[in-house]
């Protein structure tokens, strides 16, 4: 993926707030850094789509995106030929999805204007969610996993392809999204984006200056991995994802590795790493860490972006005086994508498209995003959401702190298997 193209056709009519030199040079340093290039300059350029498209200037760039999108990735409804053969009617739809991932009146909407009635389960990680789409008998019409594991997923032949002919807003996805997932999934046949977002930290200000009692690490993730800081912070309580796939990859960077490594070597390099702070540790939540720190019981949080801003806001909802930053170090962050799949036992499959459709309309896609505070694959969301939620790094970083992220790729299945175990022994403390 070349990162000048990202800004081709708006650089053409001088829209464009990066110049050409800087791509340039962006593209450059990508050569250079072998582990960070493809599907870095993939994750910059997505932020460079959001850029280069905002502005009045851009609209028409916009539409032949759109259309350029359209043609490659789906026949939309409208432009069909022949009618799309008739689906099985039925009135319900079975969705499994992450938890604090949807706004509950858009589920409520849908309901009314549709007549479906949905069944809405969730999990809080893609170690649960993959246990019961692998036996083949999940239950569900959609569920969500990250990019990380969905070609395993579709290899074990767990989902059935996707008829894009019936998703008439699927040309409203940011086209570098459906990019990205090219690499686990060909062809874009099988996942629908849905959310992207990144794996970070968040501190509770306050309680963490005064538990240092001396000035924040230089390197952010010090706080979470540095046994001089944790030693002290572990008085006010650190919590962090309760997954090896979340945690190993912001570990492995921290180390100077490969985060997407699955030498055995680097896994076990990773797990002695944590194993320094384990004594530290207070808690392993992927879901209630956002209550935890929302309350003031944890100051240190390794979470998703969009859940630790869903603390920030219960905080001052609340009206406490706990004071959340969320970071977006400088250090390296992890950059992933959720997508709508459906399990090849759905038995709503007409639910199911009508439902990823549902989420791909901007409106929508926009008021889900207010909730839970991710960057929708709808493009034309971001717009619509509020201004505080646009604007924050920590939901949209910019195109200078992408150049830090890391995507968070598949590892293969021998050192998933091996990152596995070695989770067990570290949250046993051994
Ligand atoms: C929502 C977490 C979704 C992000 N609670 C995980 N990829």
């Amino acid at each position: 993926m070349k990162v000048q193209l990202v800004c081709l056709t708006s650089l053409q009519q001088g829209s464009c707030p990066y110049s050409k030199q800087y791509l340039a040079r962006f593209e450059q340093k990508s050569k250079d850094d072998n582990m960070r290039n493809t599907l870095i300059a993939s994750a910059v350029s997505m932020v460079l789509l959001a850029a280069c498209g905002g502005g009045n200037t851009g609209a028409a760039t916009e539409k032949k995106t759109e259309h350029a999108s359209a043609s490659n990735n789906a026949v939309a409804a409208s432009e069909t030929k022949t009618p799309l053969a008739a689906l099985p009617e039925t009135k319900e739809l079975k969705v499994y999805n992450w938890s604090d991932y949807v706004d509950p009146a858009t589920i409520k909407d849908f309901e009314k204007n549709s007549g479906i009635k949905v069944t809405y389960d969730v999990y809080d990680s893609n170690e649960s969610l993959e246990a019961k789409v692998l036996t083949g008998k999940s239950g569900y019409d959609l569920v969500v996993p990250s990019n990380s594991h969905v070609g395993r997923q579709i290899k074990a032949g767990a989902y059935q392809e996707i008829d894009k002919s019936r998703i008439p807003n699927y040309g409203n996805i940011e086209p570098t999204l459906l990019k990205m997932l090219e690499g686990v999934d060909p062809g874009n046949k099988y996942a629908v984006p849905y959310f992207w977002g990144i794996n970070t930290m968040a501190i509770n200000k306050d309680k963490v200056e005064k538990a240092l009692g001396g000035p924040l690490p230089e390197n952010d993730w010090d706080l979470l991995f540095n046994p001089q800081y944790t030693n002290k912070l572990k008085s006010c309580g650190i919590s962090i994802l309760d997954s090896a796939n979340e945690v190993f990859p912001m570990v492995l960077n921290y180390i100077g590795k490969n985060p997407n490594s699955s030498d055995p070597a680097d896994m076990k390099a990773a797990k002695d790493a944590i194993m320094k702070v384990r004594p530290d540790i207070r808690r392993f939540s992927s879901s209630g860490y956002i209550d935890d720190l929302a309350r003031g019981d944890v100051c240190v949080v390794l979470g998703y972006g969009g859940d630790l801003n869903i603390a920030a806001r219960r905080a001052k909802e609340a009206g406490t005086k706990v004071n959340i930053e969320i970071l977006v170090p400088k250090e390296g962050f992890g950059v992933w994508v959720d997508s709508w799949m459906i399990p090849k036992d759905a038995g709503n499959l007409a639910n199911a498209y009508k439902y990823i459709n549902d989420t791909l309309e901007p409106k929508v896609a926009a008021r889900n995003g207010n909730f839970v505070t991710y960057a929708p694959a709808s493009k034309e969301a971001k717009a619509l959401m509020e201004k505080d939620y646009a604007d924050n790094d920590s939901i949209f970083p910019s195109a200078e702190q992408m150049k830090n992220g890391f995507m968070m790729n598949e590892i293969k299945p021998d050192a998933m298997k091996l990152s596995t175990r070695l989770w067990q022994d570290i949250k046993k403390g051994n």
